[in-house]
């Protein structure tokens, strides 16, 4: 740890005013080195009053996603977080956690960034993800199972930010199947799970999670689809807080479920499931009835021709939901 990363511990721990002499002996360093990091602590955008005699005290931190701010929020001893890169800005949190990977990286790294300059959905669709306004983070995973039995990853994630949402908004996230959760109608974090594998085995498979948190508006072409957490409560939520909820929620749902199978609790939190939905299957349109999810978490299907299909991957409109009439 750094004296920097020590004395903003320090301040963090307590209320009270903590004179330079103390800080200056419990830090090993000179009473100007504290006023040195003092000043770097503010210039990151923290507020610390000071006062003659008295001292100093922390009385604001910033919305940042560093490593010191996000392990102040992250107790206990878990795995997921133990190592975190974190980055003001990055052209991928996904790509930076490959690049992470393939040098070896261990399980439960986390790649965080202010800003993605790159930021990718699915099929190399792009995901708007301008600095300070959202949580955009790749977990480095490498789990013991065959390339083909790692889809329930992506649906243990949905679940974990749903958590995360919930206990610190109060908002009632719920998930579109399969990688998006939604508040009411709209779009308020997305889900890119990749992965590097051999036919039989898993190098490492990495969820990247996309949270808009602190987006005030949002491109035209996005308005009627996305919101933030923000828009959606009128308060700014810390995203360190966030990822370090959604970190400990997701490494319990991996301690108990592994990445094969997901909780029932997804099929409760489901939007899809109960409306009509449509896709699109080898050129033809289909449109019908989500009547629920199947064990290896494809969407089942009721077709309005009386066929009940299992829908495992691809883009499924869902009446209602981003304004869509199917
Ligand atoms: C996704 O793809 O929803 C997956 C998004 C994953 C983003 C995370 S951020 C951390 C990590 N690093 C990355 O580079 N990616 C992951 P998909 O289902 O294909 O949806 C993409 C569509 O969502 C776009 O075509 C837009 O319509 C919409 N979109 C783009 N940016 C958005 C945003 N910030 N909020 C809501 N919707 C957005």
């Amino acid at each position: 740890m750094t004296a920097k990363d020590e004395l903003l511990r320090l301040l963090r721990q307590t209320d009270a005013y903590l004179s330079g002499e103390e800080l200056s002996r419990r830090l090993g360093v000179t009473r100007a080195a504290v006023w040195k990091n003092m000043e770097l602590l503010r210039a990151e955008g923290y507020t610390i009053e000071s006062a003659p005699r008295r001292g100093y005290r922390l009385t604001g931190v910033p919305d940042s996603v560093s490593e010191a701010e996000v392990r102040a929020h992250l107790k206990g001893d878990g795995v997921f977080g133990r190592t975190i890169v974190s980055l003001p800005s990055v052209d991928s949190t996904n790509e930076e956690a490959k690049r992470q990977g393939d040098a070896g990286a261990p399980h439960g790294t986390v790649i965080v960034a202010d800003e993605q300059t790159g930021g990718k959905g699915r099929l190399g669709r792009r995901w708007v993800s301008p600095p300070g306004s959202g949580l955009w983070f790749s977990v480095l995973l490498r789990p013991d199972v065959l390339p083909g039995e790692a889809a329930g990853v992506t649906l243990l994630s949905a679940v974990a930010v749903c958590r995360g949402i919930r206990s610190l908004t109060g908002c009632e996230a719920k998930i579109k199947w399969p990688n998006d959760v939604v508040i009411g109608t709209k779009k308020v974090c997305g889900i890119l799970t990749e992965l590097s594998a051999e036919m039989e085995h898993i190098h490492y498979l990495i969820p990247g999670i996309g949270v808009n948190t602190g987006n005030e508006s949002f491109p035209p072409e996005l308005a009627d689809r996305a919101t933030s957490l923000y828009l959606e409560t009128g308060k700014r939520v810390s995203r360190a807080a966030l990822l370090a909820e959604v970190l400990r929620e997701l490494e319990a749902l991996y301690d108990t479920y592994g990445v094969s199978s997901f909780p029932e609790e997804y099929r409760s939190l489901c939007v899809s499931v109960g409306r009509r939905v449509s896709l699109t299957r080898g050129g033809r349109k289909i449109t019908g009835t989500a009547t629920g999810i199947a064990k290896d978490g494809a969407l089942i299907v009721m077709t309005e021709d009386g066929e009940e299909i299992a829908v495992s991957s691809g883009e499924v409109l869902v009446q209602g939901i981003y304004g869509e009439k199917v």
